[in-house]
């Protein structure tokens, strides 16, 4: 008989890895790699053998920043040829923003102009790779969107740098009738001091501030949002009230520490439960209909194998926790407490 919590996309499951968490190769702050870059076609076959449903990517995860358009079209037709080869899809495209020296001091938020053309310049490009993967969903990270110290510039240019750049790109989308939907991500702090927009809270209200407010949504991170100690549940409900909830990033994380990434369901195990209950409508709202995205990094101590076990272990970890949400959706003594 087959596992009942074995994923399938065959049956309806939507789960999605990035690139860059499967392919991470364990390198952290203090050390380097601990096993093998996985190319991103090995990672399309690997992710298709576990049962996933698709692959995301930052522009970089695929294309070297310095890779020659020849070289490019090569990289993005042997991917294309994978994802068809193994039948997977690639719902969502990021924009590296914050890796290249030249953002150190922000990339939409940067004090010199001539960085903000550039980030805006690089967004297009991404966008542009997206779109030819068939994503319909883009996100944005700015991990470096925020200062040490701020002397270094108020934040009300900052976010008006920010929100000048998403208007102009939201523009520039429609202009080329791209049915595409834009999905910010919060952080508080790391890798800057202080991150501008540190929650999904703060970023609702920004989009409201901005010209094509209705295809901005938000991307809220467990990590992200439990890092400072807040209520991942309280922060996805509020996006799906007001129906921005256009992504989400999948993992664990422990209160007070870096962003950790861990595999989904291993810390905070109530949180987890009440977050997939939401996400799966079984208390009586709809549920979340967009893919069920990992941004989780397998362990440094795993070798490649062990990145396999790993991305398994987030996807049975969420079958098994939509199973117990039902359940206890479903169980009359619960009904009657309620
Ligand atoms: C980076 C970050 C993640 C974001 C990714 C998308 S990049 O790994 O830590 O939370 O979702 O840009
Ligand atoms: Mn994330
Ligand atoms: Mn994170």
């Amino acid at each position: 008989m087959p596992d009942p919590f074995d994923p399938s996309p065959d049956s309806g499951d939507r789960f999605t890895f990035g690139l860059w968490t499967v392919g991470n190769p364990g390198a952290d702050p203090f050390g380097p790699r601990t096993r093998p870059r996985i190319p991103p076609t090995e990672i399309v076959a690997g992710l298709a053998k576990a049962g996933a449903w698709g692959v995301n990517l930052h522009d970089n995860d695929l294309v070297p920043f310095d890779a020659s358009p020849t070289e490019r079209d090569l990289l993005v037709k042997e991917f294309q040829q994978a994802l068809a080869d193994h039948g997977l899809v690639v719902p969502m495209a990021t924009t590296n923003l914050f890796s290249h020296p030249v953002f150190r001091d922000g990339a939409f938020t940067a004090s010199d102009a001539a960085v903000r053309a550039f980030a805006v310049r690089k967004a297009m490009k991404g966008i542009e790779l997206g779109v030819e993967l068939g994503a319909s969903t883009v996100v944005f990270w700015g991990g470096r969107e925020g200062v040490e110290t701020d002397a270094a510039r108020d934040c009300r240019d900052g976010l008006g740098w920010y929100r000048e750049c998403l208007n102009f790109l939201c523009g520039w989308v429609k202009d080329q009738g791209w049915d595409l939907k834009f999905a910010l991500e919060a952080k508080p702090n790391e890798p800057r001091g202080d991150i501008y927009l540190a929650t999904t809270g703060h970023m609702l209200h920004f989009i409201e501030t901005l010209e094509h407010r209705e295809m901005c949504g938000v991307n809220p991170e467990v990590a992200h949002e439990n890092m400072p100690g807040l209520s991942m549940v309280h922060a996805v409900g509020q996006a799906m009230e007001a129906g921005k909830l256009f992504h989400i990033d999948l993992n664990a994380q422990r209160i007070g520490r870096y962003d950790q990434d861990l595999r989904f369901g291993s810390e905070d195990l109530k949180g987890a439960f009440f977050l997939v209950r939401m996400l799966e409508g079984t208390c009586g709202h709809p549920a979340y209909e967009g893919p069920r995205h990992f941004d989780a990094h397998a362990y440094r101590t795993e070798d490649v194998d062990g990145v396999w076990d790993f991305a398994a272990g987030c996807m049975r970890s969420y079958k098994i926790l939509a199973a117990r949400a039902a359940a206890f959706d479903a169980d009359p003594e619960v009904l009657e407490i309620l």
